[in-house]
């Protein structure tokens, strides 16, 4: 190891784990397959390998390690100031004992590797690097296709690279003898997913799953990533990156922040129904921006696959997300076929008459539990996505013209409208909000929650402090030069509860409009909560959608934005003193607009 810190933490954490063995991950499809082998054998997981699929996995969670914990999530720091009140916080020096005694020898009886990681195209100037200590096997080969890992990054970090320090255990060790349960985790009063970004160190403890594990995902890129961008003057955030191309050979870049299961993977990979619009795929979850010196913002996605949500997707909903899932992926709690594929809910019109359930147990159509958990998920390689674009790892990234926020919002929120500035943008992302779904463990599934720029659970620092940095990257350039900003809401319903929206590759009909808005093609017109399109703007030829649908679709109901106002300055409350005055000031443009 030429790296002599980082060999000093190898060796720290050696001594406070006491592993069985060390392993310095290299990022060889040999050591991926070896160890997918390993867990095989030792039947932690099930090799899916049939006419349908090459080279995949199927692992099974305990079922109370099911998704993000966001109560165990914390945001530690020597003041509780810098945390802010969206986020947990234990004042970083308590935390770290605390975590300590419970490091002290967590290890024991297994193998912990060192990942070498980098976040973002190798050697790219976006790019950041972090090395992931890790006991879970399943958490090694998640990485590996997440990130960039091994020899390579190593080379980059050379003698005295910064690094992010990522320490991983399931905190559960074992005695000579003990076996090992299916999913080793502790019970979720034990798990900590604690963010310390004054040290740009991360330790999660006592979770396998997801973003609780995966530490170059949530907690680096965004929480660990959004406190290094303020310092450093760039962006991180919870959005996916398109690349849409019209019929005319123009091409431009949008950004989609939604929220946890809204829909980021699925507009990602988006087959458009309009003729002779292509959409594709940069990233589906994370992006970094920075301005450059032409003064665009530039996006990279830092990541290197996809984890993403599998029930729901098939071949009507998502074609290219199954054609990414062919090979080569690691499925995660979702069900198993009697001819040893995977299934889960909507993946076909009909359900299989047999499957055994992601708890391994027997499951029938009429079996009262799902036969794959809501939160189930695919691991898959970028590279395999058929609409993957050929300029997705560009280390220079790519310029983008306009900013898409949304949520589930069952009612009030139009189905697209434009802020009438940034300023306005910053104000409409602030206010996003959304029904909370089965990617955190929650009582409160299906309940509007307000989720700020789809970061609530991922600001590393204080929301105040997070608002304002969004006002100051806005004045680093020319109004002309930012990207416009959009609200989107794919999920209003009607009376019955019915979507109104087709969704899915109907989208690219909004996608149309966006893209002439920000080619000056089109102009909307102003509603009281912002630009909507003008008659005949938004294009439906050939979609069959009742006409009453397309103005509920856009209705901007009074007594219902009375109510919404309300809640967002309930919302607002959460800031106290520390409300940014744009955002004062912007709520006070809307009531006006909307006539209170
Ligand atoms: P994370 O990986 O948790 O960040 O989620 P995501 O934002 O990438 O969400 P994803 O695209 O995986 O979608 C989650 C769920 O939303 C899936 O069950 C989709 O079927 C559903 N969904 C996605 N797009 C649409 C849409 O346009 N309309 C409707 N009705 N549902 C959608
Ligand atoms: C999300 O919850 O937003 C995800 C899945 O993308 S996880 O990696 O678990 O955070
Ligand atoms: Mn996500």
């Amino acid at each position: 190891m030429r790296h002599k810190h980082l060999q000093e933490w190898i060796d720290e954490t050696v001594s406070w784990c006491e592993p069985d063995r060390v392993v310095l991950w290299q990022g060889t499809k040999s050591e991926y397959d070896n160890l997918a082998e390993a867990q095989i054998r030792a039947k932690k997981a099930i090799r899916i390998d049939n006419k349908h699929r090459k080279n995949c996995i199927l692992f099974r969670t305990d079922p109370s390690d099911v998704a993000r914990v966001e109560q165990r999530t914390f945001i530690s720091t020597k003041n509780e100031r810098d945390a802010g009140p969206t986020n947990n916080w234990i004042r970083s020096d308590i935390l770290k004992d605390e975590m300590k005694r419970r490091y002290q020898g967590s290890m024991r009886g297994r193998t912990m590797y060192v990942i070498p990681f980098s976040m973002g195209p190798i050697g790219s100037v976006f790019s950041k690097i972090g090395v992931e200590i890790t006991d879970s096997p399943y958490v090694v080969l998640n990485m590996h296709i997440m990130t960039r890992t091994g020899d390579k990054v190593l080379d980059i970090l050379g003698e005295n690279g910064d690094f992010v320090k990522c320490l991983h255990s399931v905190g559960y060790p074992l005695s000579p003898g003990q076996a090992d349960p299916l999913w080793p985790c502790t019970p979720i009063e034990e798990k900590f997913i604690s963010q310390f970004p004054e040290d740009n160190m991360i330790w999660s403890y006592g979770s396998g799953y997801g973003g609780n594990a995966l530490l170059g995902k949530k907690c680096f890129a965004l929480r660990i990533a959004s406190n290094q961008a303020r310092r450093e003057k760039w962006l991180a955030e919870h959005m996916l990156i398109l690349k849409l191309t019209s019929p005319e050979g123009t091409t431009k870049y949008l950004t989609g922040s939604f929220p946890s299961a809204c829909g980021k993977t699925n507009l990602a990979m988006i087959n458009p129904t309009l003729a002779g619009w292509k959409a594709e795929t940069i990233g589906d979850d994370i992006a970094w921006l920075r301005f450059k010196d032409d003064g665009r913002l530039y996006a990279i996605n830092p990541e290197a696959g996809f984890f993403g949500v599998a029930s729901g997707t098939s071949w009507k909903s998502n074609p290219n997300a199954m054609k990414t899932i062919e090979s080569d992926t690691i499925f995660t709690n979702v069900a198993l076929t009697d001819d040893g594929d995977v299934w889960w809910e909507d993946m076909t019109e009909t359900k299989p008459s047999h499957l055994i359930d992601w708890q391994g147990r027997d499951w029938y159509p009429d079996s009262p539990n799902k036969a794959a958990h809501p939160n189930c998920r695919f691991t898959a390689p970028a590279s395999n996505c058929p609409v993957i674009a050929e300029n997705w790892e560009d280390p220079e990234g790519v310029p983008i013209s306009a900013m898409l926020f949304g949520g589930r919002r069952p009612s009030t929120i139009p189905l697209v409208y434009q802020s009438f500035s940034f300023e306005h943008g910053v104000f409409l992302a602030s206010i996003m909000g959304s029904e909370i779904t089965a990617a955190t463990i929650s009582d409160k599934i299906g309940i509007v929650r307000r989720d700020p720029f789809a970061m609530l659970p991922f600001i590393g620092y204080h929301i105040s402090d997070y608002i304002e940095h969004w006002l100051e990257m806005g004045k680093l350039t020319s109004s002309e030069k930012l990207p416009l900003i959009f609200s989107i809401n794919w999920f209003r319903k009607d009376e019955f509860g019915n979507y109104l929206w087709p969704g899915f590759g109907e989208n690219s009909r909004v996608l149309k409009w966006i893209f002439n808005q920000s080619e000056g093609l089109s102009r909307g017109i102003a509603s009281p909560v912002g630009i909507i399109p003008a008659a005949n703007e938004l294009d439906l030829t050939g979609l069959d959608i009742d006409e009453n649908a397309i103005e509920k679709l856009f209705e901007v109901d009074t007594e219902s934005w009375k109510a919404e106002i309300a809640s967002i300055e309930d919302h607002y409350k959460l800031y106290g003193d520390l409300l940014p005055e744009e955002l004062s000031k912007q709520l006070d443009l809307l009531k006006q607009r909307v006539g209170i």
